[in-house]
């Protein structure tokens, strides 16, 4: 074991000769003598570390895991999985995000740079031992220590690099559904958006558009005027996202298949032949994405789609998902003829169930096929999770020789830490129950912890039929992730606004609504987390220290200004909050509502009716908005309204740019620098543009510490 230093407060410990993932974007040289912290490492076959946790440690992040917020209790093994059904007991989602902070008698964080296998127990087999298991010999090992867990969280942030950026239209509403089929199709749901009055940016095309679900191919029958229904809907600022899934169609005469076949660019079995799986198309071979050249391949293809007007994709299958193998599926076979040998009983019975079962998402298949990367041939199951974060990448490496000043909207759906500076993610295959927006609710803060900023999950559920209610209350809470889309699995109810009665589309129409007039807010708040290495939704106790905001998983800050307290049960009509501060309550019906009243520090409950929800503005912090708009493109930002909660003195600074080049890297930007101060009768509002020519206004409300109410203008 070696140690390097990185920082005062961060070091790593190489083991062996572990494989280069580039989660780490600065990994330190410095070689120096020192023991391995805190956990007790024993290498051997493998590597197992243990640590004795006290009763009153906490251990937060994981990124895209089940459970709550505070990981204990559970075990969790990282090993990117595509697995539909997100049940309680489920140990493996679709990333594989091995960072964890422990918060108690000794307060650190740890990132275990391994691209296959890890198992975390959390006090699950006993209940005051933290166990890790790595599955291999070679391996780093980030200790990150810090005097906050705020701190702790900003100094790994800086270690692996600053979070993927979308362009700013990726901030607005985004309708998908697996079946809408045609460009007609399509197109009548963009239409019925503008008709109705409900905002739009972007419609995700799912495998229905390609042609047999060949990669970035398009049905012709279904899509013959794909450019010109990109250049219609974009006129009015709605953009087509189609999704590319990682497996390429076995068919002669298909380029991309050729053009793979002949460049060596997929990853090939034992006797070097490009490896089989099935997968929609039916027969695939899988691009290596762990290969420089194939990756630079397969990301150039993203042009073709491109050249037809698209400004965004979403990256599918890339676990990779496997529905069989050729060599799985002879084996199946021959298990079954042994089996039909037999008699058949309740043995063999189930013994046919688990041949069938055990066909999709085999390890033994992720185990038959290599990548050949620059350090030579590197079998599949011990890099199994930076293949989709290698998708990614050659996705996000694509654009940029395409247009290299541009912004697109990318997410992927498999994911590991690194990822996070190509790309996006979504959480995957989540169901129409309440329990998942409990889990959409929680997930988000261990995301941002791990450098998924922008993230959101599948809003109203993927599987499963929705209910009404459940509807207006994602939409409630998804208004606050920075992707806000909503999606749902083929053959489920509709789940668009518009697919309820009258009252419930009136009721989610103002709530997308008032995410437009947001928009100002989260795009400074998510763009400054970005730059500064900080998170954007956390959870209360990165920024309050008291016990009971350790606690608290069911609110979450947003940004720096506001709390939120989302209602996640049916039936409710108002819930418990916990204000750790005092904090002003904004009742929220649409984004023009004027309710506001001072919630006292301490425990409350606070009536929250169907056709509302809450939003808590933190003491001498402000809220800036601006007007809903159709799209992200017809937002006009003359005048901000800001909301502004003094006790005694405000700031805030609105960052803003143009939203969709990269110039924002070279630090152009503009921004708004405010004070609102209050003192007795007098206010004082100082408002410094820093070069926003567009912002001419500002109507200014100021809810005081008494609770009274001010409201002023503010010429820029
Ligand atoms: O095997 O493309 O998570 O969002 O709608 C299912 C069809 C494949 C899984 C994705 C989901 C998408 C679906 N895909």
């Amino acid at each position: 074991m070696r140690k390097y230093y990185i920082t005062e407060k961060i070091s790593r410990y190489e083991i062996g000769n572990p494989i280069e993932t580039e989660a780490v974007i600065n990994k330190g040289d410095k070689n120096y003598p020192g023991d391995f912290k805190y956990f007790n490492i024993e290498i051997g076959n493998e590597i197992n570390l243990n640590y004795k946790m006290n009763k009153d440690d906490k251990v937060y992040g994981l990124g895209q895991n089940m459970r709550g917020i505070n990981k204990r209790g559970y075990i969790y093994e990282s090993f990117c999985s595509d697995d539909p059904c997100h049940t309680p007991e489920k140990k493996s989602l679709y990333g594989a995000h091995n960072f964890f902070i422990i918060e108690g008698s000794n307060t650190f964080g740890m990132f275990i740079d391994f691209p296959s296998k890890v198992t975390f127990d959390v006090g699950y087999n006993v209940r005051s031992n933290f166990h890790i298991n790595i599955e291999g010999t070679d391996t780093n090992i980030y200790i990150i220590e810090g005097e906050s867990l705020k701190e702790i969280v900003h100094e790994f942030l800086k270690i692996i690099g600053k979070s993927y950026v979308p362009p700013k239209w990726a901030f607005g509403y985004i309708q998908s559904r697996w079946g809408y089929k045609t460009g007609n199709e399509v197109e009548e749901i963009a239409n019925k958006f503008i008709e109705k009055g409900i905002p739009l940016d972007g419609i995700c095309l799912d495998l229905d558009y390609m042609d047999d679900y060949k990669d970035f191919s398009l049905s012709e029958e279904r899509f013959s005027d794909f450019s010109s229904l990109n250049k219609r809907l974009k006129e009015n600022g709605i953009k087509i996202i189609p999704i590319i899934d990682a497996g390429v169609k076995i068919e002669e005469g298909y380029d991309i298949y050729e053009e793979g076949i002949r460049g060596n660019y997929f990853a090939v079995d034992k006797n070097n032949n490009p490896f089989v799986a099935a997968v929609w198309p039916g027969k695939v071979h899988f691009p290596d994405f762990l290969n420089k050249d194939a990756r630079l391949w397969f990301g150039r293809k993203y042009k073709g789609l491109i050249d037809n007007g698209v400004e965004g994709f979403w990256n599918d299958m890339n676990e990779p998902a496997i529905f069989y193998s050729e060599g799985g599926i002879e084996e199946a076979y021959r298990n079954i003829d042994e089996l039909k040998k037999l008699e058949l009983n309740v043995d063999s019975f189930f013994k046919l169930m688990d041949t069938v079962n055990n066909l999709k998402n085999n390890v033994n298949d992720y185990k038959s096929f290599y990548h050949k990367t620059e350090n030579g041939l590197v079998n599949h199951y011990d890099v199994h999770n930076i293949y989709g974060y290698n998708m990614t990448k050659a996705a996000s490496e694509g654009f940029d020789t395409i247009d290299e000043n541009k912004r697109f909207l990318l997410f992927s759906r498999a994911s590991y830490i690194g990822a996070h500076r190509y790309g996006g993610i979504w959480t995957g295959d989540n169901s129409s129950w309440w329990e998942h927006i409990v889990l959409n609710m929680k997930m988000m803060p261990s995301l941002n912890m791990c450098g998924f900023l922008y993230s959101g999950a599948d809003t109203c559920g993927f599987g499963s039929n929705i209910d009404p209610e459940l509807a207006i209350r994602w939409n409630q809470l998804s208004i606050f992730t920075p992707l806000y889309r909503n999606h749902s699995a083929l053959g489920t109810k509709d789940q668009e606004p518009f697919a309820f009665d009258l009252e419930v589309e009136k009721i989610i129409k103002n709530t997308i609504r008032f995410r437009y007039a947001i928009i100002p807010y989260l795009y400074s708040e998510f763009m400054k987390a970005v730059n500064n290495s900080d998170m954007f939704i956390k959870q209360l106790g990165i920024e309050y220290q008291d016990k009971l905001s350790k606690e608290v998983e069911d609110q979450l800050l947003i940004g720096d200004s506001i709390m939120i307290a989302p209602i996640y049960e049916p039936n409710k009509r108002g819930r418990y909050v916990y204000t750790p501060e005092d904090m002003l309550l904004w009742k929220v019906k649409d984004h023009t509502s004027k309710d506001f009243e001072i919630i006292k520090k301490g425990h409350n409950y606070i009536d929250i009716d169907i056709n509302e929800f809450s939003v808590f503005i933190r003491k001498n912090k402000m809220l800036v908005l601006g007007e809903p708009a159709q799209s992200t493109k017809d937002i006009n930002s003359e005048t901000l309204n800001i909301i502004a909660f003094v006790e005694n003195e405000a700031e805030y600074t609105l960052y803003d740019d143009d939203g969709i080049s990269n110039d924002y890297k070279k630090g152009i930007n503009s921004s708004i620098d405010i004070t609102i101060s209050v003192d007795r009768d007098k206010h004082n509002i100082n408002a410094v543009n820093k070069g926003n020519l567009e912002v001419k206004r500002l109507n200014v409300t100021i809810i005081t510490g008494e609770g009274k109410i001010i409201s002023d203008v503010v010429n820029l």
